[in-house]
């Protein structure tokens, strides 16, 4: 099978990328700078009309959706145990977890962050009001998942549950209240980011804003 990763540094294709170098699989992966505007590009916008990152193509066929890409992942390669099955005791808890962190955090981050250009630029301020709230009582909500000191989100092994999370978590660096500053996240994302495959898609993104050993 042949994976493409269109990508752009820090978006939503960070955890899909961390996944598959955590994974060892073989992968392309191919650059759309959105900040240059690559996403808009007619031959991008074939493979993705909504023209957003990321898009995976798996044997030529994209597929898109960070969230759906994860789990798609861990579903092709079961061997890889990056996903409760379907018979397990942490089945239920990964799914719910998985469907908050892509149906409530995820929409809540891109009203941040998109609230001028996806809406009115006269509404911007109230819209990121409700977002940061939203945002906030999410990071209140996982504070308390990993308040027993648990190193993991889900089933104490490392899951598509935690290459969402910390995206996300990593997307609050320059928020008013970064998740780091939630008093069991803080440890918990402390933790995950100095595994090797975290360092090393930082790397590969050329990113060092949310350094290791953390800073921040
Ligand atoms: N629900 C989508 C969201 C994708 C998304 O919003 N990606 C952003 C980067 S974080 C993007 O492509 N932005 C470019 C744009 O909207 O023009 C997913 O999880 O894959």
């Amino acid at each position: 099978m042949a994976y493409t990763l269109y990508y752009s540094p820090s978006g939503a294709s960070m955890a899909v990328h961390w996944m598959l170098i955590e994974m060892g699989l073989a992968f392309e992966a191919r650059l759309v700078d959105i900040d240059t505007g690559a996403q808009r590009d007619p031959e991008y916008l074939r493979l993705n009309p909504a023209g957003r990152v990321p898009t995976l193509t798996i044997d030529g066929i994209p597929r898109t959706e960070s969230a759906a890409l994860l789990m798609l992942l861990a579903e092709r390669h079961p061997e890889t145990l990056l996903a409760p099955a379907p018979n397990s005791p942490h089945r239920a808890e990964w799914l719910e977890l998985m469907v908050f962190l892509a149906n409530t955090l995820l929409p809540a981050m891109r009203d941040w962050f998109y609230a001028d250009t996806d809406g009115e630029a006269q509404g911007a301020q109230a819209v990121q009001t409700l977002a940061r709230r939203r945002i906030e009582a999410a990071w209140d909500r996982l504070d308390a998942h990993v308040a027993d000191g648990r190193d993991y989100l889900i089933g104490g092994r490392l899951s598509t549950a935690d290459f969402l999370a910390i995206m996300l978590m990593r997307w609050s660096r320059n928020m008013p209240r970064r998740a780091t500053d939630w008093p069991h996240l803080g440890p918990y994302i402390n933790r995950l980011r100095t595994l090797p495959s975290f360092v090393e898609v930082n790397a590969r993104e050329g990113l060092s804003d949310w350094s290791n050993p953390p800073s921040a």
